[in-house]
C-alpha cells in the first residue's frame, strides 16, 4: 500500500465548505492579538513527532492481546506504516527504534527505505528491562543498578551497542529507561543502587560520539512496585548533571503520580536547559499509554504552554526530541497514532495563541482572573482549520482519518500481510 501524490490531490479536491471561512475568522481573531495566522500555520507544519517502532501493532495487557490484522512484522514493514502516517499527515517524519526489538539487518537498505518515506532516525532506545535470548547475565534484580558486576557491565555494553546501531543510521541520541528498582522494603540498598546507576550512566555517556545526547527517562513505579531507582525528574536531573552537558531529562507524560504538575516540571527543566526529550501519551490512572489528548486535553495544553514559553525564552535548552509513546489495545494502531498526532498539534497550536505580552502584564498586576481568561481564550479557540492548512501546505491530506478510511488502508494491509501477522516488541 502506497499513498501517492494523486491520492492526496484527489482527496483534497473536495473541500470542507466551512474551512476557508474558519481560516478567515481565525485570521481576524488572531490579528487582534497581534498574532499572524500564517506564522502559526508554518510553526505547526514544521512540528514533527517521532513514532516508536513498537507502536505500529496492537499492544495488549498482561491479560491478553487482540490482533488487528495487517500488522507489521519486520522493521521494513514498520517503516512502511510510518511512511503511510507521514504521507497522510506530514507530521511523523521520524522513527525511534527500540533495540533489540528492531535491529536493522541491512543498514543501507533500511536507510534508503526510511529516506524514501522522508523519515529520519530519532533517538534510539536501549532495553535492559528484559532478559535477551542467550544473554549470560540476568536483569531480574536490576541492570545499570545491579549489585552483580557482570549484569551491570552487560547492561552498559548493551547501551554502547545501541549507540553504535543508532550511529550507523544517523540517530543523534540515546534514551535510557530503566525498570530497575525493588518490590519489597529492604530488598535493595537505595544508595548503592543509585551509585551503581550513576556510575553505569557515566560509562555510557563517555561512550557516546561527541554530537550525541543522552536522555534519562524517569518513572515512579512499574514494573517494580516498592521503589524505582530513577523514580522522578529530580533523580533524572541529578544523574544528567552528574554525566555532563549532553545528558538530559526525558519527560514521559504517563510517568507521574496522579495530579503531578507536569507543566511546572517542564518549566523548571527548560529553565535549567535540561529538557532533552518528551514522550506523549495520556492516562487516567497510571502509565496507561492511551491516545494523546484523549483524557486530559487541558493539561496537555498547559504543558504545551510551558514548552512554547521555553522554546521562545530558554536558548540554553536544546530543541526537545518529541515522540509518541502509546499503545493500542482496541483501536487500529495507525488511526490511533493519527489521532495522537492531531492532539499534539492541536495543543501546540493553541499554546501558540496565548497572548504572551498580555499574560505577562496580567501576571505583574496579579490579575488572577485575567491570567486565567488569557490562557483559556487560547485553549477555547478551535484550531483545527490551522492544522488542516498546515497539512495542505505540506502536501498532506486535509482530513487524515477520513482519508485513511476512504483509501481502505487497513484492508490493503490485511491483504498484503494477512490477518494473523503480529507485531514484534510490546
Ligand atoms: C516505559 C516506557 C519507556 C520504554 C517504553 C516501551 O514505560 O515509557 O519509554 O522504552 O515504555
Ligand atoms: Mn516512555
Ligand atoms: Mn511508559
Amino acid at each position: 500500500m502506497k499513498i501517492t501524490q494523486q491520492h492526496i490531490a484527489d482527496l483534497n479536491k473536495v473541500q470542507d465548505a466551512t474551512y476557508q471561512a474558519e481560516l478567515g475568522l481565525l485570521e481576524a481573531k488572531l490579528g487582534r492579538k497581534g498574532i499572524n495566522l500564517q506564522d502559526v500555520i508554518n510553526k505547526v507544519a514544521q512540528f514533527q513527532v517521532a513514532i516508536p517502532s513498537w507502536a505500529l501493532g496492537a499492544g495488549g495487557t498482561r491479560f491478553g492481546r487482540f490482533s488487528y490484522g495487517g500488522e507489521p512484522s519486520t522493521l521494513e514493514q514498520k517503516l512502511d506504516d510510518i511512511g503511510l502516517i507521514h504521507a497522510l499527515t506530514k507530521s511523523a517524519g521520524a522513527v525511534s527504534l527500540h533495540i533489540p526489538w528492531d535491529i536493522p539487518q541491512d543498514y543501507k537498505a533500511i536507510k534508503e527505505l526510511a529516506q524514501s518515506h522522508d523519515i529520519l532516525f530519532d533517538a534510539v532506545n536501549s532495553n535492559t528491562f528484559q532478559d535477551q535470548a542467550g544473554a549470560k547475565n540476568s536483569y531480574k534484580f536490576g541492570s545499570l543498578c545491579s549489585s552483580v558486576d557482570a549484569s551491570r557491565e552487560q547492561a552498559v555494553q548493551h547501551n554502547l551497542e545501541v549507540i553504535k546501531i543508532g550511529d550507523q543510521l544517523g540517530s543523534k541520541s540515546l534514551t535510557v529507561w530503566l525498570a530497575d528498582g525493588s518490590n519489597f522494603p529492604g530488598q535493595r540498598n537505595f544508595q548503592t543502587g543509585l551509585i551503581h546507576t550513576e556510575d553505569s550512566l557515566k560509562k555510557i555517556y563517555a561512550g557516546m560520539p561527541d554530537d550525541w545526547k543522552l536522555f534519562i527517562e524517569y518513572k515512579p513505579y512499574e514494573p517494580n512496585f516498592y521503589s524505582t531507582v530513577i523514580q522522578d525528574w529530580g533523580t533524572s536531573f541529578m544523574l544528567a548533571n552528574a554525566c555532563g552537558e549532553r545528558a538530559y531529562t526525558l519527560v514521559d507524560l504517563g510517568h507521574h503520580l496522579p495530579n503531578t504538575n507536569i507543566e511546572q516540571i517542564v518549566a523548571t527543566l527548560m529553565y535549567k536547559g535540561k529538557l532533552g526529550g518528551f514522550h506523549f501519551n495520556d492516562s487516567k490512572y497510571g502509565d496507561d499509554d492511551l491516545t494523546v489528548g484523549s483524557i486530559k486535553p487541558y493539561a496537555l495544553f498547559l504543558i504545551f504552554n510551558e514548552l512554547v514559553y521555553g522554546m521562545q525564552n530558554n536558548p540554553q535548552n536544546p530543541y526537545p526530541a518529541w515522540m509518541i509513546d502509546a499503545s493500542h489495545n482496541i483501536k487500529d494502531p495507525l488511526e490511533d497514532l493519527i489521532q495522537s498526532l492531531e492532539a499534539i498539534r492541536i495543543a501546540y497550536a493553541t499554546a501558540l495563541l496565548v497572548d504572551q505580552d498580555a499574560l505577562k502584564a496580567a501576571q505583574l498586576d496579579n490579575d488572577v482572573a485575567l491570567c486565567q481568561e488569557l490562557l483559556q481564550d487560547a485553549y477555547r479557540t478551535d484550531v483545527r482549520a490551522i492544522l488542516k492548512a498546515a497539512r495542505i501546505q505540506s502536501g498532506a491530506v486535509a482530513d487524515p482519518i477520513a482519508a485513511y478510511r476512504s483509501l481502505a488502508v487497513r484492508s490493503a494491509l490485511i491483504n498484503e500481510r494477512g490477518t494473523a501477522s503480529k507485531a514484534t516488541g510490546l
